[in-house]
């Protein structure tokens, strides 16, 4: 089962995972280096069946990337809350007001001056896909680049797009975790897509991240006039949290189901035309899901 490779990993970590102190304080036990590969040609994606993956919101997610936004606010509409712990926590820290989340993101979402001022996250992802800021001040689109190449030179090996924006890191929220996406187009037209992320929760982290990345490359293709191939993921710093140790075991405990089909219906006009309600996923039948709390 293509799953087991997850399930593998984090095994692995548990076993033999080298137990550090990390930025956040919370701890990890981390390996250095690591591989998926999942074969989408069939249909299916690796949207995980040991838990409940809330694949809406990863989706959700991955569309606010290509707006190229970096506030939170468009998120918080959509009832996306995964962001909110970083500007919350600068928030806090900035004016000592003992705010809580809901009532921050309720702020956010009725005050446009209040969101401009704490709702940005920085130059992070969305800014540097579609408007990486070049030495001369013009701005570079890396998607629409993307699928011009992958339309009109698909057998080039220059297909990337990049986040790790070295002068902008300053001004990030995180550094980019998820940091390179790489394409490739076969002999028999099916588009194959690799990312690199740096550093990867796991338990909270990555299963969103595949599900992202799978949603972006089905919606590469099919701007493209592609059909689906292999999705590989390589991390480097891959780490537990070490208050995620006992639902990583839980985790372990379950057998994985019979990975669900992604389709996107019907064709978006370009690649920014992309709504949720595009996304049909069929098939999924998840354990329950597992909470965990996530370091910030
Ligand atoms: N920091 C850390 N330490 N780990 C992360 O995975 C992480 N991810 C970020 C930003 N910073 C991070 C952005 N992505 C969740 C999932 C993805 C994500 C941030 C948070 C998360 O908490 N998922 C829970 C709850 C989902 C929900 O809102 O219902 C989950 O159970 O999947
Ligand atoms: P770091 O910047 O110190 O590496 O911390 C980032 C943490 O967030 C790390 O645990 C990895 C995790 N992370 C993911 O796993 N996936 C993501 O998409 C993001 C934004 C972060």
């Amino acid at each position: 089962h293509p799953e087991q490779q997850y399930l593998d990993l984090m095994e692995d970590i548990l076993a033999r995972g080298d137990a550090r102190v990390d930025r956040t304080g919370v701890g990890t036990k981390s390996l250095f280096g690591s591989m998926m590969r999942f074969d989408l040609s069939d249909g299916t994606v690796p949207i995980l069946t040991t838990k409940r993956v809330y694949w809406k919101l990863a989706v959700k997610e991955m569309l606010w990337f290509l707006t190229g936004g970096t506030n939170i606010q468009p998120l918080l509409k959509e009832k996306v809350t995964i962001w909110t712990d970083w500007p919350l926590a600068t928030y806090r820290r900035e004016t000592g007001e003992e705010i809580s989340q809901k009532e921050f993101e309720q702020r956010i979402v009725e005050d446009d001056a209040f969101a401009a001022r704490w709702g940005e996250l920085g130059p992070v992802y969305g800014k540097q896909w579609r408007r990486w800021l070049g030495p001369d001040g013009r701005e570079h689109d890396q998607i629409a680049a993307l699928v011009k190449g992958l339309r009109e030179n698909p057998a080039s090996r220059r297909l990337l797009f990049h986040a790790w924006n070295v002068p902008e890191l300053g001004g990030m929220a995180l550094p980019p975790c998820h940091m390179v996406y790489q394409y490739h187009v076969t002999s028999d037209g099916r588009l194959n897509g690799l990312m690199y992320q740096r550093s990867c929760d796991v338990l909270l982290g990555l299963p969103f991240n595949l599900t992202g990345a799978v949603a972006l490359q089905a919606m590469l293709a099919q701007q493209a006039g592609l059909r689906l191939g292999e999705f590989v993921w390589m991390g480097g710093d891959v780490h537990l949290y070490l208050n995620h140790l006992d639902a990583a075991r839980e985790q372990l405990s379950r057998t994985p189901r019979p990975l669900p089909r992604m389709t996107l219906t019907p064709r978006a006009e370009s690649i920014d035309a992309y709504r949720i309600e595009d996304f049909v996923v069929d098939g999924y039948d998840p354990h329950p899901p597992i909470k965990a709390d996530v370091a910030v």
